[in-house]
């Protein structure tokens, strides 16, 4: 018969995750001795990086990722990543190793209580009863992983499962969509068509759903202002749709006041709402008709206002855009662009933005992190092709590096462009390594500010004042940081030299980093702009 270690491989196999994301330990060597040659693995020296990597492949291929972690060791530094895929949708097959059975009673050195710390953040933990259940209890986190909302599973594993017999097992057929009540549906329909001036606010489930396509056929349909919701981390719109509007801001009473102007609210694939400041306000105006439509029960339940309908997003706008009257609105024209950024010394993120809008091709990748030129890169990177644009959805700082890897582990064909803050990029820069190994061609632009200038907007904005320790974070030398994990890096400071340089960047075939010293402050928090600030809304 065979041992639970080779039935597993087989389970992987058959549930197509053959690459295994991890950082090794003394309790998972009994399954990754004599790897299968058709698996793949990919090293990640910090777990944040391991995991991140795994999300952002997960995210680029709606497929589940298969990640291995090291007991409790490692499931601390892996969290944070754990936390974005739940948070971000991501399907994730988290296994860590435990402590052999035989004397886990006893607490010896590296016994794992991984499954309780996790808990809160994943679909399923669990550590299987018994050694031969271990395989089973892979496709079966598999299955719930990839049901929507998609998200992370985990399962701890006693290193001496891995020799047992165990039964093959199969990998069965679990499907995912799940179709929205069409009655619930037919109440938007009716909402819509006696609406005069409706709205519709896009999401990032939009994209989870494959709807990119459907958004616009219905947008279009309806002929409605269409907004992004706040803090987006995917863009589910194409931002030079002469219908996009713009992103909503991320706190009530402005979010609310934006929205006044419509009579019917359709949110797609999104919460309601995802707020970051607290400014104190109704959800949305008093008497304007709000609809969620959404793949999350928990988004549905967490609304704070509206009617939510929970299903598939893509055949839900299918069924409203096939049911609805067409309407007929007069020609609208596009939001104007911005003003054209200019030169200066120093660089100001929002010329690195349009100059970067302007040399990267179309169907680019940007995975996001850095935080307070969030909303410039908004302004400025036009972006308007399905799965281009990825960010954090939790606010923890590391997402952006190991998932642009993953993203570009998962897309060879399409170039991934990561700008990164100078603070961010430290809590997970050893995933520099793992993208030169792994030859993984992405572009880190490093906004190199040398402080924590989100967090100064943000005292700014709460009016805690500037008398805040550990605001600054000078001194780091980013080029030889890079070069020391093998990159090829270098330092921009001119304006002139900016687009020379990420020219060059595009044209090489390999990963590499390029900070640009960029100047300090004057920028504000997550892309909320002055309108929010407490003079408006004290
Ligand atoms: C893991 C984690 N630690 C701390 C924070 C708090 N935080 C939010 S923004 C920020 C500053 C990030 O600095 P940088 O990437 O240089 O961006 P900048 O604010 O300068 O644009 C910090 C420390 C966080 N969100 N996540």
């Amino acid at each position: 018969m065979s041992t639970v270690r080779e039935v597993t491989y087989e389970v992987l196999r058959k549930l197509g995750m053959t690459v295994i994301f991890g950082n090794p330990g003394s309790t998972e060597l009994p399954f990754l001795r004599d790897m299968p040659a058709d698996f793949r693995y990919v090293l990640g020296l910090h777990e944040r990086s391991a995991a991140g990597m795994a999300l952002g492949h997960a995210m680029a291929s709606g497929k589940a990722a298969f990640v291995n972690l090291h007991s409790i060791a490692s499931v601390g530094n892996g969290l944070s990543a754990i936390i974005d895929s739940a948070y971000s949708h991501a399907p994730l097959v988290v296994t860590t190793g435990q402590q052999d059975r035989r004397q886990v009673l006893a607490e010896p050195f590296l016994v794992s209580r991984a499954v309780d710390v996790v808990k809160p953040y994943v679909k399923w933990a669990c550590e299987p009863l018994r050694a031969e259940d271990v395989p089973a209890a892979i496709v079966r986190g598999y299955h719930l992983a990839m049901q929507p909302p998609m998200g992370p599973v985990f399962i701890s594993i006693p290193m001496d499962d891995w020799t047992h017999e165990c039964r093959a097992v199969d990998a069965r057929e679990v499907t995912q969509i799940v179709l929205a009540d069409p009655a619930a549906l037919d109440a938007v329909v009716r909402a819509l068509d006696s609406s005069s001036n409706p709205v519709i606010v896009t999401g990032s489930q939009i994209e989870e759903d494959g709807g990119w396509q459907e958004a616009i056929e219905l947008a279009e349909h309806l002929g409605v202002d269409v907004y992004q919701e706040p803090i987006a981390p995917r863009v589910a719109f194409p931002r030079t749709h002469p219908l996009f509007r713009g992103n909503l801001l991320p706190a009530q009473q402005p979010l609310a006041d934006q929205l006044a102007g419509y009579d019917t609210v359709v949110v797609l694939g999104a919460p309601i709402f995802l707020y970051y400041a607290y400014v104190p306000g109704n959800a949305i105006r008093p008497g304007t008709k709000l609809f969620q439509l959404t793949n999350s029960p928990l988004d549905a339940s967490a609304a704070l206002a509206g009617t939510s309908i929970v299903g598939n997003l893509a055949s839900a706008m299918k069924y409203i855009r096939t049911h609805i009257r067409t309407r007929t609105r007069a020609a609208v024209s596009p939001a104007p662009p911005p003003p054209e950024p200019q030169p200066q010394y120093p660089i100001t993120p929002g010329f690195l933005f349009s100059v970067l809008n302007r040399v990267m091709p179309r169907d680019a990748i940007i995975c996001e992190e850095c935080p307070s030129s969030k909303g410039d890169l908004d302004r400025y990177l036009r972006l308007d092709q399905p799965g281009s644009f990825y960010s954090v959805r939790t606010g923890i700082l590391g997402f952006g590096l190991p998932a642009a890897v993953g993203l570009q582990l998962a897309h060879p064909k399409r170039r991934v462009v990561c700008p990164v803050g100078d603070g961010s990029i430290q809590y997970s820069i050893q995933t520099l390594w793992s993208a030169v190994q792994y030859n993984a061609p992405v572009i880190f632009v490093v906004l190199r500010n040398a402080d924590y200038s989100a967090l100064k907007g943000f005292c700014d904005f709460t009016s805690v004042g500037r008398n805040v320790p550990g605001m600054d974070i000078p001194g780091i030398d980013m080029v030889k940081l890079a070069e020391g994990y093998g990159m090829t890096a270098q330092e921009v400071d001119r304006a002139e030299d900016l687009e020379p340089a990420l020219r060059a960047a595009f044209a090489s075939q390999g990963p590499r980093l390029i900070i640009f010293n960029v100047a300090k402050g004057g920028q504000t928090c997550m892309g909320m702009d002055q309108s929010v600030n407490p003079p408006n809304y004290g």
